[in-house]
């Protein structure tokens, strides 16, 4: 793996995600034949260098704008890539359908549930681990504005593998006689 995309809806903290992670020789940069703005830079992955790229925000992976197309195809053009797929822990089913479109794509991909303090003032709470098992990707609560749950989230990135969709459908019942109670 020697890429890392960083996705998700507008405003859940991507930016933010990058400019910790990304260290010096951050590089702004026009999508080729677009206007669309999007800034790569280098993150440490086990003692590797990779690259990060911040990725337009966008709701679902069928772009309703000129961002959201850049969005889709920065996505397709990796082969080798891992998805940071970042979403508003106050707002879990909001994000949950970008990231399960994303892994049904097959893409390895660990999930930021961002904006955890603020989740926790409003006393919204998600079940971590029950995602997790849902999903089959890991799934870390962070604060990105203070880096809470950075290091975890990039300790578990060897986690992020691809996950066949059968596997969720099961887990969410959708296979009745592979439920085990
Ligand atoms: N309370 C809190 N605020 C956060 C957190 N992460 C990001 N923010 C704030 O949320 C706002 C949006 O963050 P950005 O990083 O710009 O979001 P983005 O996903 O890059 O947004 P777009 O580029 O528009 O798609 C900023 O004001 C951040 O300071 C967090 O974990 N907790
Ligand atoms: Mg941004």
């Amino acid at each position: 793996m020697n890429k890392v995309l960083l996705m998700g809806q507008a405003n859940v903290g991507k930016s933010v995600f990058f400019n910790r992670l990304a260290g010096a020789n951050v590089t702004v940069s026009n999508y080729p034949g677009t206007s669309v703005d999007f800034d790569k830079g280098r993150m440490l992955l086990e003692g590797k260098h990779v690259d990060l790229i911040d990725v337009p925000g966008t709701f679902s992976l069928q772009p309703k704008d000129r961002a959201e197309e850049v969005a889709v195809k920065m996505l397709e053009q990796e082969k080798d890539t891992v998805v940071i797929c970042v979403i508003d822990a106050s707002k879990v089913e909001r994000g949950l359908y970008l990231a399960l479109e994303i892994i049904e794509r097959g893409y390895p991909v660990i999930v930021a549930l961002n904006m955890w303090d603020t989740a926790k003032n409003a006393k919204v709470k998600t079940d971590v681990k029950k995602l997790e098992q849902i999903l089959g990707v890991p799934v870390v609560p962070t604060v990105a504005t203070t880096s809470e749950g950075f290091k975890e989230l990039v300790s578990r990135m060897r986690e992020a593998a691809p996950v066949a969709i059968e596997e969720i459908t099961k887990s969410v019942g959708g296979d009745k006689s592979e439920t085990h109670n």
